[in-house]
């Protein structure tokens, strides 16, 4: 039986276990990546570990999000994370480089190979047929340390994309239709494998757009097998000795099929505030705009950029629209300078901001009460861009350009004549903000900040787990509701009892008063619970204000992972009722914890209503005994001594 290119990668880099869906794999990792929001932490853990130097073939530490410098902690954080990179081997980008999955895919990604990072847009590394998954900051460090990353085999899901897009219809529209199909939670457990003869006419950022986004879907990853396409984007930056084939055999054998007519789609919007909630452009009519962003590690690329300085040039912005734009790392930031595109951009009345995450993490540019803000990133939750009220679209960069002209919502298809962007045969290579590791770490002396205070440790599990209800959530809800990241936060990834104090206060803001007042407790949450970022700290907080389990409908894949890593147990129920009969503040009890921990179904009592529940704690023997031990740390430590 044919393998396809998910299975191929997997099975080249099989540890343990067999591919058969559902079932825990391990993988060895060659590349890992970590950013600054997520880094500081994850090189805490790292440190924890007691490991000298990486033992991956390329780890690289990005500075993208944390940019905003009002006070001297995220500068203190970039130097720590410049300084441990140094000594222990780990490249390092400097800000101002630009967003790391977009340097990446430039200058790092091979077909063929893992790559494991601290965020969950690394699936973007699929665009040029990396099997690139995200996922807390712990396990990748792990990684770092040459342990083997764990998860469940995923099934994988072939996308026939047939024909070809329509002129003003793009790679943007195709992962909308994915969201609007299958829904925020439609991926969990899957890997999206792209196929058919519709893959050959979309470039490598246009690939990477779309496994970008697959992390909206909950997927574990998307891919695109390499081809000549992904060789010739290679050879344009200066890397053709980087490719690798990786294609599904003629008789590949896939779990789903789903197919994709890309001549029947037409440009699309993403509605606040989900990604999911997805419509035609054209029926959105009369929405005044009052803010359009464009970049983000989904739309930053030389080619998308350009369609927008083409879009720009000799208009200028409408009136009460403030169009921002960051494109997506220095080498398209500086080819659009040196070719006139940046000029336009500018002469059209754009503020053009360094080449970071910026808007996308709310790191300034929050849009004003109630505004409508089109976006062509990947995430509009509700309050992300650091505005409650504002009402967030995603769009292509095409809608976007055209919008903050016309000053509404605008169906690109009336800007007349398409055109098309060739994309360069040779990109600018110029890797001087990448700082290499040293050779012998032990010269580097780590710099930390007063900013860094210690992270809290899950502890052993007790032969009784108990407490009360300190809050009771509904479906979907995001790392964002749970650790929220904007600009007055994100300065305090590295100080977990600062950010504690913002615990889920977005859904209720008494939560860590209570959290404290009680010793801790339990969370209730809906389907989907902690979907979006791969944030180890929507855990940490969590373990930090003493929560001992977390209760839910379903939970997404990256955050179920974080808490378990954390020593937080994952309770799923088993009759979806009982989610109804819990109230806060009632007492629950779980007995015999220690026992119980071994088994599927985990009986959990209320004593206040005189209840029981049953539970499916559905976990791997690694992840009972990282419940058992406190964590995938204190397992980490057992297994080394
Ligand atoms: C995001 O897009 O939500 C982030 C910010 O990049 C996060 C990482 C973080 O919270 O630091 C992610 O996607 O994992
Ligand atoms: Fe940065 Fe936004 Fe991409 Fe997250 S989604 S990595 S915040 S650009």
């Amino acid at each position: 039986m044919g393998l396809n290119a998910s299975q191929k990668i997997i099975k080249n880099h099989l540890v343990k276990g067999e591919m058969i869906p559902g079932k825990e794999i391990a993988i060895k990792i060659d590349q890992t990546l970590t950013q600054d929001s997520t880094g500081t932490m994850a090189y805490l853990q790292f440190e924890a570990l007691g490991i000298d130097r990486v033992k991956t073939k390329r780890s690289v530490a990005y500075i993208d999000h944390n940019i905003l410098q009002s006070g001297p902690e995220n500068a203190d954080d970039h130097l720590y994370i410049q300084t441990v990179a140094k000594k222990h081997g780990i490249y390092f980008s400097r800000p101002g480089n630009g967003i790391c999955h977009q340097v990446n895919l430039e200058r790092f990604g091979v077909p063929g190979d893992t790559l494991l990072g601290s965020d969950s847009h690394t699936p973007t590394g699929g665009g040029i047929g990396m099997l690139a998954i995200g996922a807390g900051g712990l396990d990748v460090a792990v990684a770092m340390g040459g342990g083997e990353y764990y998860v469940n085999m995923p099934s994988i899901v072939k996308v026939n994309l047939t024909g070809k897009l329509s002129p003003w219809v793009t790679a943007k529209d195709i992962i909308l239709e994915m969201l609007k199909r299958l829904t925020v939670k439609g991926g969990v457990g899957k890997i999206f494998e792209y196929t058919g003869e519709g893959v050959k006419t979309l470039s490598v950022p246009e690939r990477a757009t779309i496994t970008n986004m697959g992390a909206e879907l909950g997927a574990t990853t998307s891919i695109f097998p390499s081809d000549d396409v992904v060789q010739k984007f290679l050879k344009a930056q200066g890397r053709e000795e980087d490719f690798y084939l990786i294609q599904p055999d003629e008789d590949a054998v896939y779990d789903e099929e789903m197919e994709i007519n890309l001549s029947l789609l037409e440009p699309m919007v993403a509605c606040p505030h989900s990604p999911d909630d997805v419509v035609p452009v054209s029926e959105l009519k009369n929405i005044k705009v009052n803010q359009v962003c464009i970049g983000s590690c989904t739309n930053s690329s030389y080619v998308d950029m350009m369609k927008v300085a083409n879009i720009l040039k000799g208009n200028t912005v409408s009136e009460n629209v403030s169009l921002v734009i960051s494109p997506g790392s220095k080498q398209v930031l500086t080819m659009l300078a040196e070719n006139g595109a940046l000029a336009s951009m500018v002469a059209a009345g754009a503020r053009i901001l360094e080449s970071a995450c910026g808007p996308c993490i709310g790191m300034g540019q929050s849009p004003s009460t109630d505004a409508v803000s089109l976006r062509t990133f990947n995430r509009n939750f509700e309050g992300r861009s650091g505005t409650k009220s504002a009402k967030i679209y995603l769009v292509s960069p095409e809608i976007a350009a055209a919008s903050a002209l016309t000053g509404h919502i605008t169906d690109p298809r009336t800007l007349g004549e398409y055109f098309d962007i060739e994309m360069p045969s040779k990109f600018l290579v110029e890797d001087n903000m990448i700082v290499d590791p040293s050779e012998d770490g032990r010269e580097v002396e780590v710099v930390r900040g007063p900013n860094i205070k210690p992270f809290p440790k899950a502890k052993a599990l007790g032969e009784v787990v108990e407490g009360k209800i300190l809050t009771k959530v509904g479906d979907n809800i995001t790392t964002d509701h749970i650790m929220p990241s904007n600009a007055k936060l994100l300065p305090y990834r590295s100080n977990i009892p600062y950010l504690a104090e913002y615990c889920l206060t977005p859904c209720d803001e008494d939560f860590p008063r209570k959290a404290k007042e009680n010793q801790g407790g339990f969370i209730v949450g809906g389907s989907n619970y902690g979907q979006g970022s791969s944030r180890e700290h929507a855990a940490l907080a969590p373990l930090y204000l003493g929560v001992k389990a977390v209760f839910a409908k379903s939970f997404a894949r990256i955050h179920k992972a974080n808490l378990i890593n954390n020593g937080i147990i994952t309770l799923v129920f088993e009759n979806l009722e009982d989610y109804d009969k819990i109230n806060v503040m009632d007492e629950l009890e779980i007995k015999d914890a220690l026992t119980q921990i071994d088994n599927n179904i985990v009986i959990v009592s209320n004593k206040t209503k005189d209840e029981e529940y049953r539970m499916i704690f559905d976990a791997t023997d690694r992840q009972r005994n990282m419940i058992r031990y406190g964590g995938l740390l204190n397992l980490v430590k057992r297994i080394n001594n």
